[in-house]
């Protein structure tokens, strides 16, 4: 059997999508968390010198976390049933990669100047968060009336990539609840969090802040 490692830091970031699809697959990873004095020995060594890397059968070492999250999810029946629910989780994946690089990375970087980042804050929740928002809703509603998964009628990639994503955006905006006056998508979270698999490892990974 395939032997899988995930290094990264102690931290779901970048990683936590791609430990999702294998936990949500039952296939055991080993999963390392480099400390600071670690990484500033290992980086030179890396691909592309960042984090996360899926180091494959102990050869291959892989980095780009959606490029992972993407093989690991094909792997394992994760990608949806064809190329059209493949391009639906696409989206889904790409709008999570645009929200993050251009927008929560600013508020991330302010995290602890308080009155900078609650501008920021604010700005975000008025604009973007509600269009991003509003678009998930669309997209959920379009299948099945949102009743259950983003395509098809198991959970693939899309829906992981939804929790993972909404995830962050409640721990970083701390005082906002993105799902006030969402029921569809406040469902969907529960849902995917209901999964066994997924519940078994939001209640025993490694407790982190991001
Ligand atoms: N596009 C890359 C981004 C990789 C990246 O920037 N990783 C950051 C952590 S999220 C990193 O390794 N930072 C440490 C460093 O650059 O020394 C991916 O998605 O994997």
């Amino acid at each position: 059997m395939v032997q899988y490692k995930i290094t990264y830091f102690d931290s779901r970031g970048g990683a936590e999508l791609c430990r999702l699809v294998l936990k949500a697959a039952k296939v055991d990873f080993v999963d390392e968390r480099l400390t600071g004095e670690e990484w500033a020995k290992r980086k030179e060594g890396m691909p592309l010198q960042a984090l996360p890397v899926l180091t494959i059968d102990g050869s291959q070492v892989i980095c780009q976390s959606a490029a992972i999250a993407r093989y690991l999810a094909k792997e394992n029946g994760l990608m949806g049933a064809n190329n059209l629910e493949a391009l639906r989780i696409d989206e889904v994946m790409e709008m999570f990669s645009e929200m993050v690089q251009r927008e929560l990375i600013k508020i991330y970087m302010v995290k602890d100047n308080e009155e900078e980042r609650n501008k920021l804050v604010k700005t975000f929740v008025e604009g973007p968060m509600k269009k991003y928002l509003t678009f998930l809703e669309m997209r959920l509603k379009e299948n099945k009336d949102g009743k259950g998964f983003l395509v098809g009628d198991k959970l693939s990639l899309g829906d992981l990539a939804i929790y993972d994503g909404l995830s962050l955006l409640t721990a970083l905006l701390v005082n906002v609840d993105p799902f006030e006056g969402r029921s569809l998508l406040k469902e969907h979270q529960s849902r995917v969090g209901s999964v066994p698999e997924i519940a078994e490892w939001v209640s025993t990974r490694p407790k982190t802040k991001f």
